[in-house]
Parts: structure tokens; sequence; C-alpha cells
């Protein structure tokens, strides 16, 4: 069809109108309807393919994987990116840099204060410890700060969404102490792969795409006065490491991992306690 048949269609079906539009809703709605009606258009799609595509959201909402298909196709990247295009030209400039936060975080973490632990204890795993301190963009530590830390088990799986995991194992929200540290101990998460044969999956095979990230922990840092920060770290060495689904590895979010095997290097970094 001609673009221009397109387009009056569309401008006949604005009619019939009831009552005042929201605008921006309004505007990006129909904004999205043109382009999918161009789509169907250049590519032919035959009715069976589109009900298909209907039946294929539903199911993909029903699961529970809208966050995970935003991710996989670089939408959230994409919001970042331009966050730091925004910062960039207001001279927002340093510090930590952000990556996104994925569907998984869960909001109500227990408050520890400076130290936590974040694991159950119910797994076997490589012990891992993690300290650091926030600081302003002068350098300048931020006491009282509130650290929301989370993360994967060893085989992938976070909390509330894996059922066989106890509420809030590997969620905290640690608050740094008076030279804004804070530490914690936990177990060495693995990396996370969406579910086989759910709808991501389903949709990144089609795509020649695999729907793996790399071993990770997350990050939301906040105070008072403060903008938040939205961060993760990745644990180097993973094969995923520069290969992630979901395009949040960055520069500067790869610290260091040292491995120890010494018994008392743990006891001395403390945090034993089977809940901080
Ligand atoms: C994750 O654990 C994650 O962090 C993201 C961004 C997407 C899917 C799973
Ligand atoms: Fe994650």
């Amino acid at each position: 069809m001609e673009k221009a048949a397109i387009d009056a269609l569309l401008k006949e079906m604005q009619a019939p109108t009831r009552g005042e539009p929201t605008p921006r809703v309004k505007a990006i709605v129909d904004r999205i309807v043109r382009d999918l009606f161009y789509v169907i258009d250049e590519y032919d799609v035959e009715p069976s393919e589109f009900w298909s595509a209907v039946n294929y959201l539903t199911q993909a909402g029903r699961n529970d994987e809208y966050g995970l298909i935003a991710a996989g196709l670089g939408f959230e990247r994409f919001l970042d990116v331009r966050l730091d295009a925004a910062e960039e030209a207001a001279g927002l400039t340093g510090g930590t840099p952000r990556t996104i936060e994925g569907p998984l975080y869960v909001a109500g973490a227990p408050l520890c204060k400076g130290e936590a632990r974040l694991d159950d204890g119910s797994e076997e795993g490589e012990i891992l410890i993690m300290h650091g301190q926030v600081r302003d963009t002068d350098g300048r530590p931020v006491a009282g700060a509130h650290v929301e830390v989370w993360h994967a088990n060893t085989r992938g799986n976070y909390s509330f969404f894996d059922k066989s995991q106890s509420p809030f194992n590997l969620r905290r929200t640690i608050e740094t102490d008076a030279d804004g540290r804070y530490r914690f101990r936990t177990t060495m998460p693995s990396g996370y792969a969406v579910p086989p044969e759910g709808s991501t999956d389903t949709l990144l095979k089609q795509l020649g795409r695999h729907g793996h990230r790399p071993a990770h922990i997350h990050f939301f840092v906040s105070a008072p006065g403060f903008r938040k920060l939205t961060t993760q770290i990745n644990i180097d060495g993973d094969p995923y490491l520069h290969d992630d689904f979901a395009f949040a590895t960055r520069d500067g979010l790869i610290p260091a991992v040292e491995r120890n095997q010494d018994p008392d290097a743990i006891a001395e970094a403390g945090l034993n306690a089977p809940f901080a």
C-alpha cells in the first residue's frame, strides 16, 4: 500500500471521539499504531501471524516475562544510554557508572547497619566478601547511605522468583557507617539464564540469540540530597562477561576478584553469623 493510503486510513480512525484525550498517551499510542501498520504492510503480515503475535504477548504476560523481554531487546540499556546522555549534557559526570536494574528487584529487604550477611546459609558455595565506601562526586564519604544489594544463588536463581529460597535470601539493605563504608558476606552467584522454553527464550532463539547473563550483583545506592544510583558489578572471568543478553556490562563495573584459600581471612573479615 501507499504510505499516504495508510495515513488516510489512520486519520479516518481518529473518529469517533469521546471526551478529551490525554495528549502524551494519545501521541505515543498513535505513533506506535502507525509504525505497526507500516510493519504489517511492509512485511505482508498474514492475519494468522498477527494473531499468533497477540497470543505470544498474552502468554508472555501470563509468564511475567515482559521485564525480561525488555532487557533482552535492549530497551533497558537504551533508557540508560539516554539518562547518561542527559546527565552528560547537564555536566553531571563522574562516579560509578549506572547500569540496568533488571526485572528481579524486590523492595523491603532487611536493613542492616554497616555490614550484612546476605545468604541464609542453606547453600554450599564460594564465600564472597565485598566492601566499599559510598562517596559523593567530590570524593567525600556519605554516611547513612542505603546500599541495597541483591543477586542470584549458585544456580542463577533469585529469591521470591525461585520459591525454593527463603524470603529475602541474597537481598539486604546496608546502611553505610560514619565513614560511608559498607561490607557484606555472601555466596558467589552464578550467571542468570532466562527460563528455558519460556517466552523470552522462544523469542531470543528465533533471533539467533542466547538468554545468558554473566554472574553479577545488583546495587541501588541512595542518600537524601543525592541522585539514586542503579548499578551492578560483574564477576571477572565469567564466559558471558562481554556477551550479556541484557547488554549491562560496563567498563568500571568489573572489579578484581581476589581468591583466598585462607579460612582465617574469612574469620578476620567477620560476618560469620548466619543472619547479620
Ligand atoms: C537478571 O538477573 C537481570 O539482572 C537482568 C537485567 C535481566 C534478567 C535477569
Ligand atoms: Fe540480575
